[in-house]
């Protein structure tokens, strides 16, 4: 191992893990990319072997020292080529079961965790079970009340996308055998119910617990593991890191590093490993500060996800995904009450433990899986690192069949061809005639999408039916005869409250991003009232058929024919009390821009460039910052700047600056995620966007957590650096792109 990548990082922590892949029976991947560090060829090696050295070298990729002799080209297409994904049988009762809508987590009461052999505290030692953290800040010393403990436990449990009977289909179509777990095979054609599929799940849910959260009151998670429990006796499958480990990162929480869920972190401190590991616990304390104490920086719907190291997409594929909407009770601006403040959609009853539900306000989780169709061969390179021996990959699996599928490195990003939304595939949600807050999460591993409001005479059609074969068939069903007839209102983004709201027809969704909108269910665009039953589709009208970029999307030419229902709402009773909420009008300031410095620009010569591109190695080193893996013991360097400069990706605390983000590949979009603070778009490929709407982004007027870019783009975001001193990372939110390297370290100096 070379000298460079022990920097920062003790001889025991190295010996250690050496030791756990041992255990491991296999090299890990974190070991790979130490090889890499050390030299090209010596991953390449590794990487060839994992992958399968015969068929490379039947195919012409090996060299005579077994590196790879191909052009990353090449080498990523025989990738994609190989990856074949299995077709999931289709649904065919959909928009019968109902959407499920997250009640509040219930905090744990304080003669509970008072009781604990280890209670939360700000002591050295207490933020987790290793007992070498220490919380960076406690609320006390900002002047806030303690926190509001819970108590999530990662745990290995069942989840089950729909309770529809499904029709094994093929690729084509066309009805095909199925299996089940006691190697029986039914005939092509025969109906059957879905097994559950295994998940790891924060309190073994998926989605997982919802936190209805509060500027002024902080929360303090104490997730713990137990995954190596399973008294279920459930088959693990071949994904979810191997080790069992989770890291969770409150996405994108004004959090100290150790409650951050940064492998940056994670790596050099606490755990000193790529997460916590069965039987550890960690304290993440969620302080529900906004940046600088100031209101202009407050936030509105936050997640938690994992964030382990290398296996971030298959955990969270896995099941790893909770919720965290944050309301602000200050002069009652945005509290769940809309009878005060911006009078935004909600009704809020507070509940005897100290939580709170508001109605009307509800939150949409869309992932796509795609389920086991028994006879796909499960292979990657990664199964010949010994990550899962008992699968014995490269092998089929008809004892999975109709379970979640998942492969740790599709060369391109992973779609699924079965849209769920909450957990539930093709759900219906009966609505009152009133307004609606929704609050909307990707939580997708790579599909980006755009959501329209439509009607239909005809209704859903399966894509089967309608002869659509191969990736057409994803999303399983069409609306042929769909028409806008609705338009959403946005009062925010992943950023929080837009200064102002935007109405809009349409509007994409990148992986992580949050968007929400308050939707008017008593009329229709066009001023007729709605009336009770009638039905209308939240539907995704941008095609995405691998993990690239979207196919067809508005920006660049929508295809008139993939129109995919995700969600049906049908219209029920009006309320039983009045709807108080008002619809805010397009001048109506919801929340001010934190301050820009008038000067700003005479901050470009010295900014930060980071460019994200597709490197040259391939395999574990696929995707890269600035021509470099993710390494955590470093922070990473940014490409010459103006001023001549490269400096190191190191901020003072409390301090501003200009960091460009560039996206150097056309093939490919990056939905590039910053940890810590929000930050502002101020130009985006050399256009200062400060004074609008960007014709491209239009809410890039509003502060984000994530940048979308697209293929050969340029961002210039200002940001700050408040607070909180130590390790962070920013990656791509396209998480096979960022287990495969596409992250980079950085941090706040004192
Ligand atoms: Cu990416």
């Amino acid at each position: 191992m070379s000298a460079k990548v022990q920097r920062g990082q003790s001889e025991e922590s190295l010996g250690r893990m050496s030791d756990e892949s041992a255990e491991a029976g296999g090299v890990t991947r974190r070991t790979v990319l130490r090889l890499g560090a050390a030299g090209g060829a010596g991953a390449a090696l590794v990487a060839a072997q994992g992958f399968g050295g015969p068929l490379l070298s039947q195919r012409g990729l090996l060299g005579a020292d077994g590196a790879f002799a191909a052009t990353s080209a090449a080498l990523g297409d025989t990738l994609f080529y190989i990856e074949a994904f299995p077709t999931s049988p289709l649904i065919l009762s959909p928009f019968s079961d109902p959407l499920p809508i997250p009640k509040a987590a219930v905090p744990v009461p304080k003669s509970e965790y008072s009781a604990w052999a280890k209670t939360p505290g700000p002591g050295p030692g207490e933020q987790s079970s290793l007992g070498n953290s220490q919380h960076q800040i406690w609320p006390s010393d900002i002047g806030y009340p303690d926190p509001i403990v819970y108590k999530f436990d990662v745990q290995v449990d069942t989840h089950a996308f729909t309770t529809s009977q499904v029709l094994p289909i093929d690729s084509s179509g066309r009805p095909t055998a199925s299996f089940d777990v006691s190697g029986t095979t039914f005939a092509a054609g025969t109906k059957r119910t879905l097994p559950l599929s295994t998940i790891y799940g924060f309190n073994g849910t998926f989605p997982g617990p919802m936190i209805n959260a509060e500027y002024g009151k902080p929360a303090l998670v104490r997730f713990r593991n137990r995954l190596d429990e399973n008294p279920q006796n459930l088959d693990r499958q071949d994904f979810g890191a191997p080790d069992l480990s989770f890291l969770t990162h409150l996405h994108n929480g004004h959090t100290a590093p150790e409650s951050d869920g940064n492998p940056h972190y994670t790596m050099r401190y606490g755990p000193q490993y790529e997460g916590y590991r069965p039987k550890m616990s960690c304290d993440n304390l969620y302080l529900n500060w906004p940046a600088g104490g100031l209101d202009a920086e407050k936030q509105s719907f936050l997640w938690f996800h994992d964030h382990r190291m290398d296996h971030t997409g298959s955990n969270v594929y896995k099941g790893m995904v909770g919720l965290y909407p944050i309301y602000d009770p200050k002069n009652g601006l945005d509290m769940g009450d809309e009878r005060r403040g911006l009078r935004l959609p909600g009704v809020r009853t507070n509940n005897p433990d100290g939580s709170f539900d508001v109605k009307y306000d509800v939150p949409l989780v869309f992932f796509d899986a795609r389920l086991d169709d028994g006879v796909t061969t499960h292979q990657d390179m990664h199964d010949g690192m010994g990550e899962f021996p008992a699968a014995k990959n490269p092998a089929t699996h008809p004892e999975w069949w109709g379970k979640s599928f998942y492969k740790h490195f599709p060369n391109h990003g992973f779609v699924g061809d079965l849209f769920t939304v909450n957990g539930t595939a093709y759900p219906v949600m009966e609505v009152k005639r009133r307004k609606y807050r929704f609050r909307f999460l990707d939580a997708s591993i790579a599909r980006c999408y755009e959501f329209k409001l439509m009607s239909s005479t005809q209704g859903p059609k399966s894509s089967v039916s309608l002869g659509y074969t191969g990736d057409e068939l994803q999303g399983q069903y069409r609306i042929p005869d769909a028409q806008q007839c609705m338009k959403f209102t946005q009062i925010a983004n992943d950023g929080g409250l837009l200064p102002f709201p935007l109405v809009r027809d349409s509007f994409e969704l990148w992986p992580a991003k949050r968007r929400e909108f308050i939707v008017d269910f008593t009329k229709y665009q066009d001023g007729t009232p709605t009336t009770k039953g009638d039905v209308i589709y939240l539907t995704n009208v941008g095609k995405m058929l691998n993990g690239r970029k979207m196919d067809s999307y508005s920006r660049i030419g929508l295809d008139p024919a993939y129109m995919v229902p995700m969600l049906k709402f049908v219209i029920g009773d009006n309320p039983p009390v009045p709807d108080y909420s008002q619809m805010p009008a397009p001048t109506k300031m919801l929340r001010p821009l934190p301050y820009l410095p008038g000067n700003w620009q005479n901050m470009l010569d010295n900014r930060l460039i980071f460019e994200v591109q597709r490197g040259s190695a391939g395999g574990e080193m696929e995707w890269l910052v600035n021509g470099k893996a993710f390494e955590p013991a470093t922070v990473a360097t940014s490409l010459k700047n103006k001023a001549g400069l490269t400096p190191l990706a190191q901020q003072r605390k409390n301090s501003f600056n200009l960091w460009e983000i560039r996206n150097g590949g056309g093939g490919w979009i990056h939905p590039f995620h910053l940890h810590m603070e929000e930050h502002r778009v101020v130009m985006r490929n050399g256009q200062d966007v400060t004074g609008g709407v960007s014709a491209t982004h239009p809410d890039d007027t509003g502060r984000e957590d994530l940048i979308n870019l697209d293929p050969s783009e340029s961002t210039i975001i200002y940001r700050g650096f408040r607070d909180f001193v130590g390790p962070y990372v920013a990656h791509c939110h396209n998480l096979a792109h960022e287990d495969h390297a596409m992250m980079f370290g950085w941090e706040v100096t004192p």
